[in-house]
């Protein structure tokens, strides 16, 4: 395998928790009940998508001009703690993995559908391991649709059967799939259950072997 893509919430840093403060903030403003537990619901999921399905979970309505400002104002108190983070933040595993990559010469990309996705990355200050970028400013499809993943193989080039697709989303997980990719879930299997390969965190994969597979197509 040659080209390794990480997915960014939920696989290098739980931005998750900031994300939930932040909506559960704008869910109080409007009167809508928001629990932890409807926050699974937008994990992997584009901002766009998040609000709808947050109005949905209160039965509200609102204008197109409504829905941008809400959604901005839910950005900047996210943006507050994302300014907050720094390198310990840095799931476990996740550090030696990247680096052991590099020292191999393998391409390693970013692949996430976070339009704060590089100030996360400098904040965290793993920005310069990363060969290339793509996130939700780069695409026009939100995962499970492959976009984001067919981009970095590209910009990587490196063929899709010799990537490597790391994910804690269910729709992470198709959109790896669908792009022909191995995919590995970070998470439970049971969750992630059409995953190639399922690990509770980094700490538990073996970089080496991944690295020593052939690609998808000849296993
Ligand atoms: P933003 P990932 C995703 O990141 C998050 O899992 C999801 O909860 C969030 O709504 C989405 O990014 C968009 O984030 O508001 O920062 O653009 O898991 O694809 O790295
Ligand atoms: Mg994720």
């Amino acid at each position: 395998m040659k080209g390794f893509i990480f997915d960014l919430d939920g696989v290098i840093v739980d931005t998750a928790k900031y994300h939930f403060l932040a909506w559960k903030k704008l869910a109080e403003d409007l009167g809508i009940g928001f629990t932890i537990q409807d926050n699974e619901r937008l994990k992997g999921v584009s901002r766009t998508h998040s609000l709808e399905i947050l109005l949905a979970l209160g039965n509200v309505e609102a204008t197109e001009e409504e829905k941008k400002e809400w959604m901005q104002q839910k950005n900047e108190d996210y943006l507050r703690y994302v300014n907050r983070m720094d390198e310990k933040e840095v799931l476990p595993g996740v550090l030696p993995a990247l680096r052991l990559l590099k020292k191999k010469g393998a391409g390693i990309a970013l692949g996430s559908a976070s339009k704060n996705a590089r100030i996360i990355l400098e904040k965290t200050g793993i920005i310069f391991l990363f060969d290339v970028i793509v996130d939700g400013n780069d695409v026009s499809e939100a995962k499970p649709d492959p976009e984001v993943f067919v981009l970095a193989a590209e910009q990587l080039d490196v063929d899709a059967t010799a990537c490597v697709v790391f994910e804690d989303s269910v729709a992470g997980i198709a959109a790896a799939n669908t792009a022909g990719m191995l995919s590995i879930g970070i998470g439970e299997a049971d969750v992630l259950k059409e995953a190639d390969r399922v690990f509770p965190d980094f700490t538990q994969i073996d970089v080496e072997a991944l690295l020593a597979q052939s690609p998808k197509n000849n296993q």
